[in-house]
């Protein structure tokens, strides 16, 4: 999409301190972030967040969630220890770029309820 800074970044049209790439996602650290271990992984496809996932896009969740996940728990040494994945949605749940992304946080001990 045209105007979206995750595309641009996904695609490599933008730098970023890149942690994983691979031919359907670009994992990237936060520009802003709120643990010693903040990554955000972003689809190379252009959807506006996990409201709009549908069939098609059954491959894409799998390979994040049974691939690149626990590939980046054990790279960044979360996997003993521990990790939060939040996926803000929409105006209510907080999010600000309109490109589905999981925020990966850990490298400290998370509190609940999140604010
Ligand atoms: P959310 O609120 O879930 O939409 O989170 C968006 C996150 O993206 C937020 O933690 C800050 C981060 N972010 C926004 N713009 C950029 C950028 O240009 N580069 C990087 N690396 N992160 C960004």
């Amino acid at each position: 999409m045209a105007d979206c800074i995750f595309c641009k970044i996904a695609n490599g049209e933008i730098q970023s301190q890149t942690v994983y790439e691979d031919e359907s996602v670009r994992v990237f650290r936060d520009l802003s972030p709120q643990a010693p271990e903040h990554v955000l992984i972003v689809p190379k496809k252009h959807i506006e967040n996990v409201a709009e996932f549908n069939s098609e896009d059954r491959g894409l969740a799998a390979h994040i969630f049974t691939e690149v996940i626990p590939k980046l728990a054990k790279d960044l040494n979360l996997d003993e220890k521990g990790f939060r994945l939040v996926i803000n949605t929409g105006e209510d749940g907080g999010q600000t770029v309109n490109h589905l992304h999981v925020h990966l946080l850990g490298g400290r001990k998370m509190t609940w309820p999140p604010g």
